[in-house]
């Protein structure tokens, strides 16, 4: 057997640069390049492999320096949304604070199903220098560290103690990266010693491999009996998931709803499954779902869920659908049985095709397609109205959104994750490509948005990129605007200032709390609450400081001439607009469940309370 000297973080970067994905004949790199920050627990392992790499051209792995951990695993996490799963980055952190940084961008991964490498730093495995510096140290156990917090957030986790460990180690990553029902956030810590300690390694190890995006088709009984309820039904309703992009299976399902004349709905993941003007497209469903598409659900009696984890804002917390039967699609079986389905499981685009050949001439009830199709129209209304509400003084938030939509290209991305932002975008916007709404809303994350733009922009470099961040999620992290200017990426981020939350703020309202702490105030010295004069906070200097062009705007027509001068730029710009804190959004029809206290000495707490108990009377298991 042949073996080459190599330290354990040499043979790393240089066994990553060798895996490689393929699906449909499609062939990419797995890990295209690795994120990072250097401190004591890397920069002399892992960054020296990274140096070496660069150097010599011994393997191909890109570096680019990150300015928060967080920030570059949401970064990881939207270049391998926008590249369907079929590839991702590494991300390399010192050890303790570097490292534990990254735990929420790896919750964000394993909840959306996204793949990413983790490689945390971690504590001598010699034990020799204990305490290092940022050691945890357990009275317990000598195997903690902090690292150990990454566990129930990681699909695959695994701490490097000896080098000749990281050949299962990392055999055992790739797998879970690219298991269409596994993948999510894969760790390996790295103890700063091992990094660095050689080892004679088999040169097989290093060979070119290439992993398999499977496409599963379905079990035949599986099918029999999905094709059973589907049969049966007159007013059926489709729910595309995520797994419908990701699985690619976009064309498939816009020919499966024509051909059979069933509705599509839409979650935030699924949406652009069907374009927004297809026959059968009624929208977003659930909370913040159209109207349209949330009455189809009350009255369906067959659910068709594809590629779809049902996540409480799609069943408006289990109150959306009336008396139907499920038949789930999905190719986790955890999804597929949700609700009591007929569960098949299987791929997307494998699953649709079957389903389509054994329904044959099979249509839903006329009427049922027909009032469908009315009921969107009469949605359509809605949208253009809330696009132009003529409101002022401050424009609305949905007359910037509907701008920003307008004036997007049949490709442009359009990117956000937490806030107000999220609902509207859900019930307004018309997508035209499958990739077009990346929405992260399966950890609604603050901080996603700009992180995210620089992972889809190194995704989909031909793409213009679109950022939409609310002045909260700004504040807490902006940091990848050098990263953008550094490495010449161009992102439009639009900024949505409204001094505060205009999400929670209503919430709160809503549930009798009053908007308390959701306004970015200084504390008036009466009340004692944050609702003094607004703070003299400039983010569009900050956003200037940062490096990155700035425009701003005032009104809807300043909005939309900063679109068409940010289109035409070449580097990273910020457009700054300013929108009402209590701008009207579009009109609800569906709940969402957030316990109201059930003693209380508020009377808006009493009353949002006996709302709550009302609401909550529609809320059923789905057996
Ligand atoms: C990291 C994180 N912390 C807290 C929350 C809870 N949260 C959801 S929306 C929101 C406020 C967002 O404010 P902003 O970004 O200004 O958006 P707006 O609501 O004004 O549209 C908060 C605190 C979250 N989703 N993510
Ligand atoms: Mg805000």
């Amino acid at each position: 057997m042949s073996t080459v000297r190599l330290t354990t973080a040499q043979a790393l970067v240089r066994f990553l640069a060798n895996q490689w994905t393929e699906r449909d004949g499609e062939r990419r790199r797995l890990v295209n390049g690795t994120f990072g920050i250097f401190g004591h627990g890397n920069v002399a392992g892992l960054g020296q492999a990274l140096l070496q790499a660069a150097r010599t051209g011994e393997a191909d792995m890109p570096y680019l320096l990150a300015r928060n951990e967080q920030a570059m695993v949401h970064a990881a996490a939207a270049y391998a949304k926008s590249a369907d799963r079929l590839s991702t980055y590494a991300c390399t952190a010192s050890i303790g604070p570097g490292s534990t940084n990254m735990v929420t961008g790896a919750a964000l991964a394993t909840i959306n199903r996204l793949p990413v490498l983790l490689l945390p730093s971690d504590i001598f495995a010699s034990r020799a220098p204990d305490p290092v510096l940022q050691q945890l140290e357990d009275t317990r156990a000598g195997d903690v560290s902090v690292n150990d917090a990454f566990r129930p957030v990681s699909k695959y986790f695994d701490r490097v103690w000896r080098p000749e460990q990281l050949i299962p180690s990392a055999l055992a990553a790739m797998r879970v990266l690219t298991d269409p029902v596994e993948t999510g956030a894969v760790t390996l810590c790295l103890p700063q010693d091992v990094q660095a300690e050689a080892h004679d390694w088999p040169v097989e190890f290093f060979r070119e491999r290439v992993w398999t995006v499977r496409r599963p088709g379905p079990d035949a009984a599986e099918l029999e009996a999905a094709l059973a309820v589907l049969r049966s039904a007159q007013r059926p309703l489709i729910v595309a998931g995520g797994g419908v992009v990701y699985s690619r299976a976009t064309e498939e399902l816009r020919a499966f709803a024509a051909a059979h004349g069933v509705p599509v709905a839409e979650t935030h993941a699924g949406r652009g499954s069907v374009q927004w003007d297809h026959p059968q497209a009624v929208g977003a469903l659930g909370s913040t779902g159209s109207r349209a598409a949330n009455l189809l659900a009350a009255e369906a009696d067959v659910v068709l869920g594809i590629g779809t984890r049902y996540s409480d804002f799609t069943t408006a917390s289990h109150t959306v659908f009336g008396d139907a039967r499920f038949v789930n699609l999905n190719v986790a079986a955890l999804d597929a049985a949700k609700h009591s389905a007929a569960m098949l499981v299987a791929d997307a685009r494998a699953g649709i095709a079957a389903l389509g050949r054994g329904l044959g001439e099979w249509r839903a009830d006329e009427a049922w397609t027909a009032r469908a199709s009315v009921l969107a129209a009469e949605w359509q209304g809605v949208i253009d109205r809330a696009k132009d509400l003529g409101h002022a003084p401050l424009p609305a938030q949905t007359e910037v959104l509907g701008a920003l939509n307008d004036a997007m290209g049949e490709r442009d991305v359009v990117i956000n994750a937490a806030g107000s932002m999220p609902g509207d975008l859900q019930m307004m916007w018309r997508s035209r490509d499958p990739k077009q709404y990346h929405v992260e809303y399966g950890y609604s994350c603050m901080g996603y948005e700009i992180a995210a733009g620089l992972g889809c922009k190194l995704a989909d470099p031909d793409r213009d990129v679109y950022v939409l961040v609310g002045d909260g999620s700004y504040l807490m992290l902006a940091s990848e605007i050098p990263t953008l200017v550094s490495e010449g990426l161009k992102v439009v981020v639009v900024i949505v200032q409204n001094h505060g939350f205009a999400s929670i703020g209503a919430l709160s309202e809503s549930l009798g709390s009053q908007r308390f702490g959701t306004k970015y105030r200084y504390r008036d010295e009466q009340s004692g609450l944050l609702d003094g004069d607004v703070l003299p906070v400039d983010l569009a200097a900050n956003a200037a400081s940062l490096g990155a062009n700035v425009l701003t705007a005032s009104t809807v027509a300043e909005f939309k001439a900063a679109l068409a001068t940010a289109k035409a730029a070449t580097r990273t710009t910020v457009v700054h607009v300013e929108t009402d804190l209590h701008s009207p959004g579009l009109p609800q029809s569906a709940w969402w469940d957030v316990p109201v206290s059930e003693v209380s000495e508020l009377d808006s707490t009493r009353a949002a309370f006996d709302a709550y108990t009302d609401s909550r009377r529609a809320q059923r298991h789905y057996l």
